[in-house]
């Protein structure tokens, strides 16, 4: 049976798997050898990491910092590629619609500073990542919501577009059709783009943008747009971004968590893991969601963890950008 029609299947019958002591002590076994694999030396400059398959994007942001812009500057431009490509579903346009057929946008975006800018429950602008941006850069607040964030990106210069293309509209109809409004939680393969960059300086920033969670409810915000949670980047130690149900990254504020277990010693790989398993002792339910996240620190040492196998992140280093799928929690 296709992973995500079983796990499609178990949430229906509301079959849950229990998170035993037994499970947990089998995977610490794991998380230590991939703790082996993943402390490494320091690497070379710039580098950048991001949730999913997303090479145009992250090799577009380490092109810019080979070519000497800021990580800021990087992270930006990077995740607006994603924003723009009506082909990924869950960030900018052509994302998914919520329940009501309205795509709504969430993104923020850190720098080496500890600023922070963020605009949640946005519709009609593309480039969320940059209204984020502007948000920081150019009013006295961190997050704009709805409408204010909407007229704030107008006034600044951008245009209104509509964000639902034909594809999500046609997807969203389709969903309609057996939904019964419960939003969808896709296992396999979210695309919401986080990404985290460290340039020639060796300073660090952080950007999150997407389209939430398919089929939410209207006036829904997730993880993403919201510090600690969807992202954290202190400049000191380095940076943490999450995809996946951000209710539950919302919940254990996912980001700073990993950014503070890397600031007591762990490294990304440790911190990505221990956030993952916070999540999942909680939760009985958590075979029928997906959590990922993506961390660095200051050496430029990654690491990536999610709860369910098909997580993946893209990484730029040594002026070459791969693909690498996750190590997982859920080995069951
Ligand atoms: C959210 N974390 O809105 C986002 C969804 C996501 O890929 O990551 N989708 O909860």
């Amino acid at each position: 049976m296709k992973r995500r029609k079983f796990l499609k299947r178990a949430s229906l019958t509301g079959i849950g798997v229990a998170v035993g002591s037994n499970l947990i002590a089998k995977n610490s076994k794991e998380h230590r050898q991939s703790e082996r694999l993943f402390s490494g030396v320091a690497k070379n400059f710039p580098i950048v990491i991001s949730t999913w398959n997303t090479p145009n994007a992250t090799l577009k942001a380490g092109e810019l910092l080979e070519e000497g812009y800021s990580s800021l500057d990087a992270v930006e431009q990077g995740c607006m590629i994603e924003e723009a490509d009506a082909k990924n579903q869950s960030v900018g346009y052509g994302g998914r619609p919520d329940r009501d057929g309205n795509v709504t946008l969430d993104a923020c975006i850190m720098d080496k500073n500890g600023d922070y800018g963020a605009v949640v429950y946005m519709q009609n602008i593309v480039h969320a990542i940059s209204v984020a941006r502007k948000v920081m850069e150019n009013t006295p607040h961190v997050m704009l919501a709805g409408k204010g964030a909407e007229e704030f990106a107008v006034s600044s210069g951008y245009k209104k577009t509509n964000l639902l293309t034909q594809a999500s509209k046609v997807a969203w109809e389709e969903w309609k059709k057996s939904a019964n409004y419960q939003p969808v939680i896709n296992i396999e393969n979210h695309d919401t783009i986080g990404m985290l960059a460290i340039d020639k300086n060796g300073d660090i920033s952080g950007g999150c943008t997407t389209s939430g969670l398919a089929y939410k409810m209207a006036g829904r915000v997730g993880d993403s747009p919201v510090i600690g949670s969807g992202l954290f980047i202190d400049n000191e130690i380095g940076g943490a971004t999450a995809t996946g149900m951000g209710e539950e990254v919302l919940k254990t504020v996912g980001s700073f968590l990993i950014v503070e277990l890397m600031r007591q010693g762990n490294s990304p790989q440790k911190a990505c893991e221990e956030a993952i398993r916070r999540i999942v002792v909680k939760n009985s339910n958590f075979e029928n969601f997906q959590v990922g996240y993506i961390a660095i620190n200051k050496k430029g040492e990654t690491g990536y963890y999610s709860i369910h196998e098909y997580f993946s992140v893209s990484i730029y280093e040594n002026k070459t950008c791969k693909n690498h799928l996750s190590d997982f929690y859920n080995k069951n």
